[in-house]
């Protein structure tokens, strides 16, 4: 006989089940009967494929004394025990378009066409506690999402919606009190006659609300951390836990710290990390008890290339949670031990050259997270390295989704690829490496102290610049862009049409709709509303449990009730807490050290290190650029590797602070006298703020300064840049090694030698 036996053998007769098997059978019976009137042994007895075999729900190795089961702890194999075979993970993807109209309508055919739960995405300028009228957000509003400055924006949105319904998630952290209240508001005007109470207890959904991981690669932040952590994230648990049991109150994010260039490991230990974090806030300062809050944490994984690694890092972080949360914290109900987690495929693994790839790599991606056993996910659409989506890439995207739910099997088994010996073998060793750096975030103090210290991001950003040098190096693969490219008339037929958006008419339509709520409210009741926020801001006592009158999330509500604006109480706290101001560095040696650890292309390197150097010779010193970032835009991973790496080649780098304007942006270029400033824009703002950029370098008479831009720029607006508004000299997208960039930068600073 073989080991890899299952119930359906013949040896299954005289078996004796194990403990962990009959908790598993009595689990998954009791979830089947809630969900379909069905039992274990109806599915066993009713999948019979085309050839005759009986597909089981759960596979397990009958020589084992206590074989691991799906939803029994320690949850390796699912929060859940009988996982897809009667509930498939909720397809979710993740969606705003610049107005409340265009999103609202782009949810409710999604969710005509199989959709099963909705994800916002909001603006830039909605994350940052901006109003869309603000001077800095110019270039921002309605680009990277919908723009919400008003409860009417949010009633908009969810127009049609029955939100005591549907499932909502909600992408925002900054301004995570206005924008919950809005919806929370906006839930209880869609019901008027019925008991706000019931209403609220109704809703079901999650918030991101996950400030660590902003403050380590995310960026978009409001306040300082103290803040955000001990008032603003412990009284929404504490108002939810209490009034909204059904709402998930954190996404604990792992997604972004990957993209940001972590890797697996990495991402695993310092989102759980996160998490004991939030749950020692919520029991040591808010006074909560940990089964009120842990059992609605959620998760959020990246996906990205490493299809087996990414399988095992699923696998290992429920094993994880499960067994630190009880460890450290002893919580009564099981609940609270569960991970369950969204996950979405990698955008960074998308790339611009031959963007038809992406649905390739996206169902890929997309496997290993339902193979590792996701809750929920979203699939990027294949022209998102180019541009936000159109609506024929997000229908693909969402159909990938739909196929592998509905044409493959892969639902029919649980855990389908546990007692495989190299699955089992890869998730105990990225536990253990995972493990590893979380004991040694925990030994520092936990994961605030962490981050505070700037070791987290650097961590993550020395991670990100050596994957860069492994693929400027060729020994990563990408095919298309450092493997099999195409050139000439191949590449522009692989061109797709993109989205573009008309920014102006974006924030003028949603200034004057705002300035019809304003001209319609009672400003006494508006005052009243933001200095009561103002004034619990500066309490320094609890104001957490869920009933108490200072409650930042109750007075949030009542603010949003009477009309106050997303900016007004994103101000009405800034005023007590301050905005936060990060700071930056720049990682040394990690793109030379991986770029030449196998001494491949190395002569590239020594070619652009040598130009470098003939620079300086001519012109009597290095040659100097400003990496910066202009507009609400924190997607900084980029400008990161590009600092590093032109840094280790031997340029003069400056980095400018997050969050500039064109004008200070200008304004710094002059003050240290830069040959080049190199924009990274990943927000879709370019049309607007590189011209504006350009604009303001001439007023200050240094219209010399070179100008070179990168990141999520569409090819169509390259001639409208470097051409029609001549406000740059150079577009590099996603894909472009940093050795090439520097060699072309370097050739294009105009020589005062030449004079
Ligand atoms: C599920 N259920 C089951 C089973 N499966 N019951 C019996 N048997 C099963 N096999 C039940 C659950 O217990 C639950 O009910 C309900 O069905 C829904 O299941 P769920 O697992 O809670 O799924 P969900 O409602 O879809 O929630 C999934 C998450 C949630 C992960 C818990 O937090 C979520 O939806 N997150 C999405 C986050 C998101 O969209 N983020 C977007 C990031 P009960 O609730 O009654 O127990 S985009 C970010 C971008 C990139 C950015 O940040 O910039």
């Amino acid at each position: 006989n073989r080991h890899f036996l299952r119930p359906g053998a013949a040896v299954f007769s005289t078996y004796e089940s194990p403990e962990s098997v009959k908790k598993w059978e009595t689990l998954a019976d009791k979830e089947l009967s809630r969900a379909k009137n069905v039992s274990v042994d109806t599915l066993r007895n009713d999948r019979i494929t085309p050839e005759g075999i009986q597909i089981q729900p759960v596979y397990w190795d009958l020589n084992e004394t206590d074989p691991e089961m799906p939803g029994v702890f320690p949850y390796t194999r699912g929060p859940y025990a009988s996982m897809y075979t009667h509930r498939p993970w909720t397809i979710r993807q993740y969606a705003g378009f610049s107005s409340a109209e265009e999103s609202n309508a782009f949810y409710r055919a999604n969710l005509a066409a199989g959709v099963q739960g909705l994800s916002v995405a909001f603006d830039l300028p909605t994350h940052r506690g901006y109003d869309s009228d603000h001077d800095r957000v110019t270039g921002d509003v309605g680009m990277a999402g919908v723009p919400v400055d008003t409860l009417r924006d949010m009633e908009i949105l969810f127009d049609g919606i029955d939100l005591t319904d549907v499932s909502v998630s909600m992408t925002m952290n900054g301004a995570v009190l206005p924008v919950m209240a809005f919806y929370v508001q906006a839930a209880l005007e869609q019901n008027p006659d019925k008991d706000p109470a019931e209403i609220m207890a109704s809703l079901k959904g999650t918030i991101q609300n996950d400030i660590l991981k902003e403050f380590m690669v995310r960026n978009t932040y409001i306040y300082p951390p103290e803040p955000s952590i001990r008032r603003i994230i412990a009284d929404i648990m504490g108002f939810t836990s209490v009034h909204m049991p059904k709402f998930n109150s954190l996404s604990i994010s792992g997604y972004h710290i990957q993209e940001a260039g972590a890797d697996a490991a990495l991402e695993l230990a310092f989102t759980i990390a996160d998490g004991l974090e939030y749950i020692r806030t919520a029991v040591d300062v808010a006074g909560l008890d940990v089964d009120s809050v842990a059992p609605r944490l959620s998760f959020f994984w990246g996906i990205g290339m490493n299809f087996y690694t990414e399988i095992a890092k699923l696998r290992a972080g429920r094993r994880l949670w499960a067994t630190l949360v009880k460890e450290k914290f002893q919580p009564k109900k099981e609940k609270s031990l569960l991970l369950r987690t969204h996950c979405q495929t990698s955008g960074y693994s998308l790339t611009e050259a031959q963007p038809q790839n992406n649905i390739i790599r996206t169902t890929i991606e997309a496997m290993a997270a339902v193979l590792g056993g996701t809750q929920s996910l979203h699939t990027n659409s294949y022209d998102e390295a180019l541009a936000l989506p159109t609506v024929q890439s997000a229908r693909v995207a969402r159909n990938t989704q739909l196929i592998l739910q509905e044409e493959t099997g892969i639902c029919d088994v649980a855990d389908p690829l546990a007692g495989s010996y190299f699955i089992e073998s890869l998730t105990d060793e990225i536990a253990d490496k995972a493990l590893e750096i979380i004991q040694e975030v925990e030994e520092y103090g936990g994961m605030t102290k962490y981050i505070d210290s700037g070791t987290a991001k650097m961590r993550v950003e020395e991670s990100a610049t050596r994957k860069q040098g492994r693929i400027d190096s060729k020994q990563e693969t990408i095919v298309g862009v450092n493997k099999y490219q195409l050139d000439g008339d191949a590449a522009k037929e692989e061109m797709v049409e993109v989205l573009q958006i008309d920014n102006a008419k974006a924030r003028k339509t949603q200034v004057a709709r705002m300035n019809e709520v304003k001209a319609s409210r009672d400003e006494n009741l508006v005052r009243e509303a933001l200095d009561k926020l103002t004034a619990s801001a500066k309490l320094t006592t609890t104001t957490s449990l869920g009933d108490n009158p200072n409650n930042l999330m109750k007075l949030a509500i009542d603010a949003a009730a009477v009309r106050c604006t997303l900016g007004e109480i994103s101000e009405a706290l800034e005023v007590a807490w301050g905005r936060h101001v990060p700071t930056s560095s720049v990682v040394q040696g990690a793109y030379n050290a991986s770029y030449n650890a196998k001494g491949s292309s190395a002569t590239e390197y020594e070619t652009v290190l040598q130009e470098v150097q003939a620079f300086e010779d001519s012109e009597g010193r290095r040659p100097r650029i400003l990496v910066a970032k202009i507009g609400q835009d924190g997607h900084d991973r980029g400008a990161k590797v590009i600092a590093s790496g032109f840094s280790d080649l031997g340029f003069d780098v400056d980095v400018g602070p997050l969050f500039q304007t064109p004008e200070e942006v200008a304004i710094q270029a002059i003050d240290s006298d830069v040959h080049v400033i190199g924009i990274s824009s990943q927000a879709a703002a370019h049309k607007t703020l590189l011209p504006a950029l350009k604009k303001e370098l001439e007023e200050k008479g240094a219209g010399s300064v070179l100008v070179v831009a990168g990141g999520v720029i569409p090819p169509q607006d390259y001639d409208f840049l470097m051409k029609e508004t001549q406000s740059c000299s150079a577009v590099f997208g996603p894909g472009t090694r940093v050795t090439d960039a520097a060699l072309q930068v370097l050739g294009l600073i105009p020589r005062e030698s030449q004079d």
